[in-house]
């Protein structure tokens, strides 16, 4: 597995093509809008994880559009469970395996991927829960988030992971309300703050990124959660040929940062060469924000600063041997 670099956006450019598995298990010819990332993100998900993967997907834009006979796109065994309950079906798959592994039934050596995918309102609302239960567990699943900020499949209902200022219909922007008005819930810090092998963040507007921390996922033993930003054109209100773009301004304006966790070490996956962009540049794209009134917007300017320098001094604290040498290798190393 290369290092992730940090300059993600030329490297991503130069190599995603080249490297990219041929392979297609998430087929063409399902129902999503113009322009779904969260689409594209499964896509990019499933070359990296490849044939021997087993699928627990909620209720969401992802099962809805991808299941129906003759427009069902999954390439893999994909079993479809309830809103909130992922985490626990993709525990009791895990546990399945092993048990099959044990009694003979299933060659020990076949490494079987098990992947619990779910939108926001399904993991940070709704599944959080059970999300929490199979990473205090360590199984040894990977649990992705496609994060289209809001609950998409049943009419852009807001979601905790919401970004602050977004109106959705449960948070309509008007005369006594600039949309959503809370800072939008870090599932991936709280996955983290479960000790669990690895967690990490990432965006489809870079594939290479995304398609190399699922890879790692699933090559460590135990539990990881990906969280990825997924822009929804339908809901955002943003042309279908602009979601790519959506994601790399979120990620450029530090509104949606791309790190690692790994063992408790914090890396963040780029760093844009010329400094954050303003968040103006992000929130301009989308209808969503239309209305937010400049003091508005610069009183959120200030807090996705601050976010950024806390992420800046936790990688930098968590880098050192001395961190390495007190925290990690003793935490993760001893065996209970
Ligand atoms: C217990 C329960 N409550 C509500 C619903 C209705 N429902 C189905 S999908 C969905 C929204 C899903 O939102 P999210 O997880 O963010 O996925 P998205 O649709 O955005 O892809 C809701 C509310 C349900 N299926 N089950
Ligand atoms: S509503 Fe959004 S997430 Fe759902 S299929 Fe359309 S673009 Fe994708
Ligand atoms: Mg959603």
């Amino acid at each position: 597995m290369s290092e992730v670099v940090r300059d993600l956006k030329a490297f991503a450019k130069a190599l995603v093509y080249k490297n990219a598995p041929k392979e297609e298990y998430f087929k063409r010819g399902h129902r999503a809008c113009q322009g779904c990332a969260p689409a594209l993100a499964i896509r990019y998900i499933l070359k990296a994880a490849g044939p021997n993967t087993i699928v627990v997907n909620a209720t969401g834009c992802m099962e809805i559009i991808s299941s129906p006979f003759p427009y069902t796109s999954w390439g893999v065994p994909w079993i479809h469970v309830a809103f909130e309950n992922v985490a626990a079906v993709a525990s009791g798959v895990e546990a399945a395996i092993k048990v099959l592994k044990r009694k003979g039934r299933l060659d020990p050596n076949k490494r079987i991927n098990i992947i619990g995918l779910a939108g926001d309102g399904g993991t940070a609302d709704i599944g959080l829960q059970a999300l929490s239960g199979m990473l205090a567990r360590n199984h040894n699943v990977t649990y992705i988030c496609y994060d289209n900020e809001a609950y998409m499949n049943t009419g852009v209902q807001g979601s905790s992971a919401t970004f602050t200022g977004a109106s959705t219909t449960t948070t309509p922007a008007g005369r006594y309300s600039i949309g959503q008005g809370y800072w939008k819930k870090n599932v991936a810090e709280i996955a983290a703050s479960h000790y669990v092998p690895y967690v990490a963040t990432a965006c489809p507007s870079y594939p290479l990124d995304l398609m190399n921390k699922v890879r790692k996922s699933l090559e460590i033993e135990g539990a990881a959660y990906i969280h990825v930003f997924a822009p929804c054109p339908t809901g955002w209100g943003c042309p279908s040929s602009m979601a790519i773009e959506v994601g790399r301004l979120a990620v450029e304006t530090g509104v949606y940062p791309l790190y690692e966790v790994e063992r408790g070490v914090w890396k963040i996956s780029y760093i844009p060469p010329k400094g954050l962009k303003p968040i103006e540049e992000y929130f301009k794209t989308q209808r969503r924000f239309k209305h937010l009134k400049k003091e508005v917007v610069e009183k959120i300017q200030e807090k996705v600063r601050a976010h950024w320098e806390r992420l800046l001094m936790l990688e930098k604290m968590t880098n050192t041997e001395e961190f390495k040498e007190k925290f990690v290798r003793p935490f993760y190393e001893v065996q209970i």
